[in-house]
Order: C-alpha cells, then structure tokens, then sequence
C-alpha cells in the first residue's frame, strides 16, 4: 500500500513547490488550476493510509490469538483474503473524502459501492478473529487482554465507519465530531491497543523480562475506559451536530466535551501507567524463559537474548506455527500404528 498510496501525496507536494517557487498554477483556479486536484492527490494516499497503519494492529491481534487461545486460527485462509481484499480496494474509495466537496457528484455513489464494499474483507478480519474466541481456551494474559481491546475497538470503529460511507448519512454527519470520533475507534482504537499487545507480547524476547502484568493491565484498563468514555461521548457530540475543527462551540455542546475532555486526561494516565510497567520491568522484572507463551513459531524457539545468526544449526520444521491443539502429525502416526498393532492382536 506504501508503494502505491505514497507517491501521490509525494506528486501533491512537488506540485505545490512548482506552484510555489516556479509560479506555475496546478492547485490555482484564478490561473486555471484546481483545489480539487490536490483534494484527489491527498485522499490517494490518505484512504490507504489508515490501512497502513490498522493492518499491522491487526495482524498482531491474529499472531497472538492461536497462541493464547491455544487453537489455530478461525481460518487462515480467510485472514489473508481480508488483507488482500483491503490492499485491493483501498486504492478505489479515496473520494468518500470529497462527497460534500462538490467535486465529481456522479462519482459519489461508485465511491459509496466500493466503501461499502471494503467492510466485507474488513469483516473477514473481525469475523476470524471472533471465530477463533469461539471455543477457545483462553489464557488470558496481558498480550491478550490488548487483543480484546483491538477486537473490541475495530466493530465499534468498523460499524460507525459503514454509517459515513453512505452519503446521505454522510451528508448529515460529515465535517461533525462523529467522524472524528470514528476514525480515532479506528487508528487510536486498534492502532495504540495494538501496538499495546505488541509489546506485551514480545516484551520476553525484546528484553528477557515479562513485562509486569498487574502495573501492566493496569494501564491497559485505564487507557481503555478512558478510550470509551473520549471518543463515546464525541460520537454524542457529533449526533448533536458538533462541527470538527472549531475552537469555540456551541454551549449545549459543553457536556460532551467536557465529559471527552475527561477521558482523555484518563487515556493519558493509563499510557504513562503501562510506560512505567514497561520501565520497571524493563530493569528489575521477572526474568523469562526463551519461550514464556509456549509459542509455536520460530523466533521463541532460540535462546534469549537471540543469537547471533538466531541459531546454532538449521532448524528443522515438522508442523505449521498455528496448529495449536491439532494433533502432532507424528503422534497421530504413532497413534495409528497402535491401532494396527492392537487389531492385529486381536485377531491373533
Ligand atoms: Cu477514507
């Protein structure tokens, strides 16, 4: 998505040096340029964007589910067609941004078909991970804790973004405090809870240490609920008709921003709660074992701290890294030879 979303903001900046220092009139309509180009150059890059910045929470939150939900994946298979599906059509709805600018009206319902559309490969990403909760075992340490936040963060996100990508709805909410309450569900929502789990995770591996759970989930919690009590009360703030950028507001607008303003202050002492776990565990924490999850795949596999060249000798691979509670291949060999043995037996 960065090899092709990139370079359209990065044609929007050259244009607007040309515009600024050659006095040549790209973004300039008194010289026959157009505002609407550089609206179009920017949402090119700012639609896919989001995704560069939602899919690396996501994949975190389905790297670490087999691991503590001690079972594979809902479907594999059906994670990656919802990255394919995103990258694919991520590049084809930038222009759900310029619904109300006047720009290309006949546009805006192809743009509104290939918005909606994106929430199915989206969904796939929910529903496997929803799927994979589903008769889980769930070990639920702080790694996964973050997880159920992402998960959480993304419906709620997901669902509100469905509401913006129609324009009549958008018409009504566009440019309001909904839509920044929205996307704050989306990229603070799964992007920092994610980046929580992240680190949680691979805490063991990056310092040697568990990172301490109780000052941790601490943090976790208080960053979450004052997450919801920010960005629930800005969607209220939004339905209400809150205009986004403004500096004074309405009083009847006060409550809700208030009660946001709140929240915020709360998001902020959960993060420095979860830096402080990350501090002190970093030096005085519990030490790890090279493999304290019991994960599957590779890296946990070799010593803590890694190796130089990560192994003293090839590693030899005999089942898939997500095949948590699936029978060892080699087991179930073992398992059908008994049979054999046994039925012979009886028949002698
Ligand atoms: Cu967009």
């Amino acid at each position: 998505m960065g090899l092709y979303a990139f370079p359209f903001y990065q044609y929007s900046q050259i244009l607007g040096l040309a515009d600024r220092v050659f006095s040549t009139s790209f973004f300039d309509p008194l010289n026959g340029g157009s505002v609407w180009l550089y609206e179009n150059l920017f949402w090119l890059l700012g639609h896919p964007e989001v995704y560069v910045i939602l899919i690396p929470s996501m994949a975190v939150a389905l790297e670490l589910m087999p691991v503590f939900l001690r079972k594979p994946l809902f479907s594999f298979n059906f994670a990656v067609a919802g990255i394919v599906g995103v990258v694919a059509l991520s590049g084809l709805v930038w222009a759900h941004h310029m619904y109300m600018t006047g720009w290309a009206p006949a546009a805006n319902y192809p743009f509104m078909l290939s918005t909606e559309l994106i929430s199915i490969p989206v969904g796939f990403l929910v529903l496997v991970a929803i799927g994979t909760f589903w008769r889980g075992t769930a070990w639920t340490r702080l790694p996964l804790m973050a997880v159920y936040a992402v998960v959480f963060n993304k419906m709620i996100g997901g669902v509100t973004g469905v509401y913006l990508s129609d324009v009549p709805a958008d018409q009504y909410f566009h440019g309001s405090m909904f839509v920044v309450a929205h996307f704050h569900f989306m990229l603070m929502g799964a992007g920092l809870f994610g980046a929580m789990a992240g680190i949680a995770f691979y805490f063991p591996k990056m310092t040697g240490r568990i990172l301490d759970e109780r000052i941790g989930s601490i943090g976790l919690w208080t960053a979450f609920i004052g997450f919801q009590i920010t960005f629930m009360s800005m969607f209220v703030a939004g339905l209400q008709g809150q205009p986004r950028r403004v500096l004074d507001f309405d009083d009847q607008f006060n409550l809700s921003n208030w009660i946001s303003t709140i929240g915020a202050y709360i998001i902020g002492i959960g993060m420095l709660i979860f830096l402080a776990a990350i501090i002190t565990s970093w030096r005085s924490g519990v030490i790890a074992s090279s493999n304290p999850w019991g994960s599957k795949s590779l890296e946990w596999q070799t010593a803590t701290p890694v190796p130089l060249e990560n192994f003293p000798v090839l590693p030899v691979v005999t089942e898939r890294p997500y095949d948590y509670g699936v029978p060892d291949p080699y087991v179930a060999e073992f398992d059908s030879m008994d049979e054999d043995l046994t039925e012979k037996a009886g028949t002698k």
